[in-house]
């Protein structure tokens, strides 16, 4: 049987490294990789062949190759973008309309649609004030769309291009043989927490690095407050969530954008969780304003009903099951080693 090529941007970072895991183990695949790093140790063996460099400045190097399946994970996260926001959108959104032009390209003249999927992010929603967000209980897809941020902003405005690429590019598809268009496909995260990697530059990265430093013995001051909420969710099912929406038939996918969720907790719930593992987890709250007011403008909650309907999604980890059977016993293997780890067995 042939393999299916695949193109992982962004390998290298937390849901690439998972992603290329999963894709793997299924087998199938060929795998190409693309980021600015060298591939870490872990995957590099489960890569065909690794593009390292500037998405933007090698686009063309990708037009050599057959992809049937593009996941574009590269991007530079909310933190770091609100940092160097120019940067943040030469990445974001000039590598994202450079891949997606050369996806539709190849679908259009090979008439095969190539499958482009899009980690989009809750951070494309965006509320005037805390009450707001408060009051709103879970958000649909087309509701608050008003980033605050460059890389919200990035995220929305990428979707549509995906949108307009795989519609209306050309405008040629009201003619009579309208050309074959590639096939867009986005999923808005929540904040994700791997047992494995950790994130970098985002926002949501309180949740992960509290338990990781828990984990490890090391004192953490959280940069946002005790009551704020977000969701969030276990790496393997983001990863589940890439899959199953890949699988999902064209003609049971009435949107292109698609909201998902598993639980929703607080920082002080997270730091409840974390004593109950580590019961000498040093934790702190010390609100850094300008990424508090980042994560006070994304929603307490998402409303997930319409890919529960149209591709089945549904999360494998609740927040009990994410502690009990994913996170804390992981995560008590990986820092094993270290002498100041005290767990509560
Ligand atoms: C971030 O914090 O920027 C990301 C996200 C929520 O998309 N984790």
């Amino acid at each position: 049987m042939s393999e299916k090529a695949v193109l992982v941007t962004g390998a290298c970072g937390e849901i690439g490294q998972a992603l290329i895991q999963n894709l793997s183990a299924r087998g199938g695949y060929r795998i190409v990789t693309a980021d600015l790093a060298p591939l870490p140790v872990a995957i590099k063996s489960l890569s065909a062949e690794h593009l390292q460099g500037d998405l933007v400045n090698r686009i063309k190097q990708f037009y050599d190759y057959d992809f049937e399946i593009i996941y574009h994970l590269a991007a530079s996260l909310s933190s770091k973008a609100e940092v160097a926001t120019e940067e943040a959108h030469r990445i974001n959104v000039e590598g994202t309309m450079q891949l997606l032009m050369m996806a539709a390209y190849r679908s259009e003249k090979y008439k095969k649609p190539v499958k482009f999927l899009f980690p989009s992010s809750i951070a494309a929603y965006g509320f005037p004030n805390l009450q707001a967000k408060q009051a709103a209980g879970l958000v649909k897809e087309d509701e608050y769309n008003t980033p605050h941020t460059m890389y919200g902003c990035n995220k929305l405005y990428c979707e549509k291009l995906g949108l307009y690429y795989s519609h209306y590019f050309g405008q040629r598809h009201l003619d009579e043989n309208p050309p074959t268009m590639l096939d867009f496909r986005a999923i808005r995260f929540p904040g994700l927490i791997s047992a494995f990697t950790l994130p970098s530059g985002g926002t949501s990265d309180y949740g992960p690095e509290m338990l990781h430093a828990a984990a490890q013995g090391k004192p953490y001051a959280c940069f946002v407050r005790e009551d704020t909420k977000i969701s969030f969710m276990a790496m393997p099912d983001a990863i589940k969530s890439l899959m199953v929406l890949t699988e999902a038939p064209r003609e049971s996918l009435s949107n292109a954008v698609y909201n998902i969720a598993a639980f929703s907790l607080t920082a002080g719930e997270f730091r409840k969780r974390a004593f109950a593992a580590f019961p000498c987890a040093q934790i702190s709250f010390e609100p850094n304003p300008r990424r508090q007011g980042i994560v006070d403008s994304w929603p307490e909650d998402v409303d997930d009903a319409l890919a529960r309907q149209e591709w089945n999604w549904m999360p494998d980890y609740d927040a009990d099951k994410f502690f009990d059977e994913y996170f804390i016993p992981e995560i008590k293997k990986r820092y094993a080693h270290k002498p100041s780890l005290r767990t509560q067995e």
